[in-house]
Parts: C-alpha cells; structure tokens; sequence
C-alpha cells in the first residue's frame, strides 16, 4: 500500500503493486480474446456477468469481454484509463475486494459506433450479452415500439443505430451479408421471458429492413432467456474511499455487490459457449420457473419496500427490514400473496426461497437504497406485480394487498410531482404531470393513471381490481409516515 502514491491509477502498470489482500486475475490478461460483446456496461454487469467470465478465462482465454456503453460516456472514461481494470466489493460476513479483468475493451457506441459494429463482425464475437434495463428494449405490449425515437432513428439509419436492438440488428446484418455465422444474443435484464421478448422485437426490426434477413435471423440466431439475481447497491463515497485505502491508488468506478449472485441461462447458444456451468452458472432447458420466483418474489418485494419505504420516508433495504410494519407486510405479501399466485418451479421451495430473500434483504453490510430501486416504476411494476395480479384475479384471489404497492407507487408520483422533483423514469413526463393533477380524490386519481395502458393494460378493465387499487389508494390517505404503517399493520 505504502510503495504506490496517492492519485496513482488502478491500472494494469499498478496491478502488481496492490496488495496480496485483494485478489485479482491468475491470468494474462494481456493474453486473452475477445469473444463476447456486452451492451450496457454499467454496474450490474460488471458485478456480475463481468465476474463470472473472470473466473473462466484462465482457462478459456477467448471469452473476454469488449464492454458498450449506449447511451453515457462515463464508464469508458473512468475504466479506460484503468486499462478495463476495476475492483468489485463482496459484502457479506467478510466483506473482500477482487480486482477484475475480464473486460478487455470500453466502447461509448455513441462515439464509437463504428468500432462496436466492427467488433459485431468478427467472427471471434460469438456472443452478445444486454444489460440495458427494461427501458432499454423499447418494447410496447409484446413487441417493439415501432414508435419510440430511438427505433424510428434506427430503422431510418440502420448502420448508425442508437438503440440496443439497433445494434444487435446491425451486427446480425452484417455477418449475414458477409457469410459469417451468427452470435447468439443473451438478455441479461429484469425482464419475464426476456429471450423470447428480444428475439421478437429483433425479428419485428429486422423485418422491416430485409425480410431475407429476418428469415435467416429466424433460422439461425438463438436468443435464450436467462435470470440473473445479484443485490447490486450504486456506489459511493464510503466504497471510493474504501478502495483508495486498501487498494493503495484510485479507482475511478469501483462497485458493489452482495455476495450471493445467481444465474440461471437456459441452454440455447447458435455459435458456441463459454462452459459457463464451470463458473457456477446453471444451465437449464426451462428457466421460465426460475425467472418467475425471482422477478415476481424478490424484484416484487423490493419495488414494494421502494415505494411504501419512501412514503415513510425510510432511506434502504436494511432500514426497511428494520420497521416492523413494513417487513412484516412484505412477509407476508410474498408468502400469502405472491407465492400463492404464481407457479413455482419444480423443487424450489416456496418458503425457503422468501426466507433466505428476505434474509439477504437484512444483510447487515449492505446499504441499498430505496431510491434506487424506485426508478423506471413504469416498468418495472407490470413484470413485478400487476402480473401477480393479473393471475391472483384469474384465480379469483384477493387483491386488495397486492394493491397496496401500486397504489403507493401513485402516491409516490403524487408527490415526487408536488415536491417538483423529477422522477428517473422514462414516463417521467406523462407521470408528473398526471401527479400534479392528483386531487387526492381516490376514484378520480385512479382513473387518471389506469389511462396508461402501457402500464395497466388489460387489468384497467377488470371491475375487481379497479375496485381494490382504488380501496388501497384511499386507505393510504394523505401518505404520510404514520397512515401508511397503520395501513400496513392492519393489512
Ligand atoms: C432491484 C434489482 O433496483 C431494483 O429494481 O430490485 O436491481 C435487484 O436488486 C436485483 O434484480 C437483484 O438481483
């Protein structure tokens, strides 16, 4: 620690002067290949699929990563100079740093189109992987939104694409055209059936530009589904500091994550694989189980904890946990309500899964906020709980506590909008300004969002649950801290 200066750089001139305490690749970095391109670079990504691929390139040193970035420069500009190198933060019982260095490449596709349509080319690229968020499908209903900027862009200029579905198209494009075989195109996001849904908003772009070329992508490209589950908090100051210390020089972007991670990728690949299983990864003929459990229980609870936490002005996870009437709540609704809805799959038991979330929801080294978890509600709640709904109400179930999270997300919007704060969603626009004009009046501020069928389609039309979203939005009253614990205790 004491032979490097303050200010040095992590870099791959200053990995050999980091100390024994903090593990790094037992590999020649400098030695591998690239072989996957991954779009959307950000945090999740790097904690999680980036590390896994570390794992395997000691031995498989043709799968390393070139790392694309859509839309921000900032990744690039803080790993570039670092040679790709960054350290991952493992918090559990021992909390450890790891420095990795499976991410070879740092493109912003903004800047650098054309390096990342060059890298989709070779033929040593066999596989794509998307970290882009739900948001960044640009997805209507089951398909593409054929109306979103982005898309309307990129059918327009289909070699300078902007969306992540551009690329993918683009690169598809060009090893069709140039007889090379295709990469398979993994999702990595929070998304139900996220394969099938990629795959066909591909096939819809693809379509309007050569239905030659979707007839190949058709035949050839495989896009399995995955699910990937690792509690990934936003880095800070605690952690920069942290790292400056044991590390002995500066990392630009370090992160965090706990040290559970998952990932369940069904077996599907067109062009080869990285033996993914020698990393801990499970490959399966059918994750759809899997996906559901982990969307629907921990992604469902954490986007109630979200929305109920930030009415009762409660800052993380771990606090959330802390206040009995809201973990209390959340117990209750993933026993009683979510799993009771939802098939699970085959031998995963239903209360061992919820415990051991929950248990990871408590992990005392862990300091999650609630606020990072309220982004992008717009489209997050139709994967996390309104399809719980939709299948409790086939079932002729009660909805009325599933209906307390959505309604507190209302009350949420209600008043980000008075509060003139803007919400990190991309529906921020429509959103505020339907919470501006919220009277507080339950039927009439019900009505007003149920409008959104991009978010509400088809459950608007079900009488039952109209009824029990506009019941839980009253009984929350004015929102205050005090209304919604009372609300929670007697649900
Ligand atoms: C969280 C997820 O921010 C969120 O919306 O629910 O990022 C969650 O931490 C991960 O999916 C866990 O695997």
């Amino acid at each position: 620690m004491d032979s490097m200066q303050h200010g040095t750089r992590l870099s791959m001139h200053t990995l050999a002067s980091v100390p024994a305490s903090v593990a790094r690749p037992s590999y020649d970095i400098e030695g591998t290949r690239i072989g996957i391109v991954h779009l959307g670079a950000g945090a999740f990504h790097r904690a999680h699929q980036a590390v896994y691929m570390d794992d395997l390139l000691a031995q498989h040193p043709d799968w390393a990563i070139c790392g694309v970035s859509l839309h921000s420069r900032d990744v690039r500009d803080a790993l570039g100079p670092q040679d790709g190198l960054y350290t991952l933060a493992l918090l559990g019982e021992q909390s450890r740093l790891r420095v990795v260095g499976s991410i070879r490449e740092l493109l912003w596709a903004r800047e650098e189109s054309a390096a990342v349509l060059a890298r989709l080319a070779q033929p040593g690229v066999r596989l794509v992987t998307l970290t882009v968020t739900e948001k960044g499908y640009c997805l209507a209903g089951d398909g593409l939104d054929l109306a979103h900027p982005d898309i309307v862009h990129d059918l327009a200029m289909p070699d300078a694409p902007h969306s992540a579905i551009g690329y993918v198209a683009a690169g598809l494009y060009q090893r069709w055209r140039q007889g090379i075989a295709p990469y398979t195109v993994l999702s990595c996001d929070n998304l139900a059936a996220n394969g099938h849904r990629l795959r066909r908003a591909v096939l819809q772009f693809a379509e309007l530009r050569d239905t030659a070329f979707a007839a190949w992508i058709e035949a050839r490209v495989a896009f399995p589904c995955s699910m990937v589950d690792s509690i990934t908090p936003a880095t800070d100051d605690a952690l920069r500091e942290r790292v400056r210390h044991e590390l002995g020089c500066d990392d630009a972007w370090p992160i965090q994550r706990e040290e559970y991670t998952q990932w369940v990728v069904e077996d599907r690949f067109c062009n080869d694989r990285p033996p993914l299983e020698q990393a801990g990864v499970t490959l399966s003929q059918d994750i759809a189980g899997y996906d559901r459990a982990k969307l629907r229980l921990l992604n469902g609870a954490h986007s109630t904890l979200a929305y109920l936490g930030s009415l009762m002005d409660i800052d993380s996870v771990g606090d959330a946990m802390r206040n009995e009437a809201l973990s209390g709540f959340v117990a209750l609704l993933m026993r009683e309500r979510i799993a009771t809805a939802i098939a699970l799959p085959e031998g995963l038991g239903a209360s061992t899964y919820i415990d051991a979330v929950l248990h990871r929801f408590r992990n005392p080294s862990i300091r999650h906020r609630l606020s990072q978890i309220a982004w992008d509600g717009s489209q997050k709640l139709p994967v996390r709980l309104l399809s719980t709904i939709g299948e409790a109400l086939a079932q002729g179930k009660d909805v009325e506590a599933l209906c307390l999270p959505i309604a507190a997300w209302m009350h949420f919007v209600r008043r980000q909008a008075l509060r003139g704060v803007a919400l990190v969603d991309p529906m921020n626009d429509v959103l505020s300004a339907l919470g501006r004009a919220c009277t507080g009046e339950a039927a009439k501020d019900v009505s007003a969002f149920l409008v959104l069928a991009a978010i509400f389609a088809p459950l608007s039309a079900d009488e039952r649950f109209v009824a029990s979203l506009t019941h839980a939005y009253a009984s929350l009253g004015d929102a205050s801290p005090g209304q919604v614990s009372r609300v929670l205790l007697a649900a």
